[in-house]
């Protein structure tokens, strides 16, 4: 089935000038780039965007993190995109992720690990929203 899922090249990736890799191993697996964009988010839009999260005891960190710095924002479209990115990314932690995922190669911990995907489409269609209007995306959900 098609369908679009939301990455992230955290601002780890971005400092190790990592863009350019992470959207060519997606464009390398079949995966279309349908938006793309640099932000630079604040820790409450963080927090907004890991919501999910806010029990969790990683979120204060999570979020300081995720606004330290410059990120690449994209939606992208294929075959089983959620899945795809998922496992070209790897496990969340970089010590358990496989041989060749993005993690594995580029990722210093948990928390700094370079790469975010959508879990499921539902998701994806909220993670989209978030990110991109409708001058940029058509059909977001
Ligand atoms: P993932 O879907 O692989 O990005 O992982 P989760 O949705 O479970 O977690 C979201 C982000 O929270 C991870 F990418 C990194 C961070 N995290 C931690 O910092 N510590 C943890 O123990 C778990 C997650």
């Amino acid at each position: 089935m098609t369908e679009r899922t939301l990455s992230i090249v955290k601002p780890d990736g971005v400092r190790k000038n990592l863009v350019g890799a992470v959207i060519g191993r997606f464009e390398k697996a079949g995966l279309r780039v349908v938006g793309l964009r640099m932000l630079s988010i604040t820790k409450k839009e963080a927090e907004g965007f890991y919501a999910v999260h806010r029990e969790r005891p990683f979120f204060q960190s999570l979020t300081s993190f995720m606004s330290s710095g410059p990120v690449a924002v994209m939606a992208l479209e294929g075959e089983g995109a959620v899945k795809k990115v998922r496992d070209i990314m790897g496990a969340t932690n970089p010590k358990d992720a496989a041989a060749g995922t993005i993690r594995k190669d580029f990722a210093d911990s948990i928390e700094s690990n370079i790469v975010h995907g959508s879990d499921a489409s539902d998701t994806a269609r909220f993670e989209i929203a978030y990110f991109f209007n409708s001058l940029e995306i058509k059909d977001r959900g």
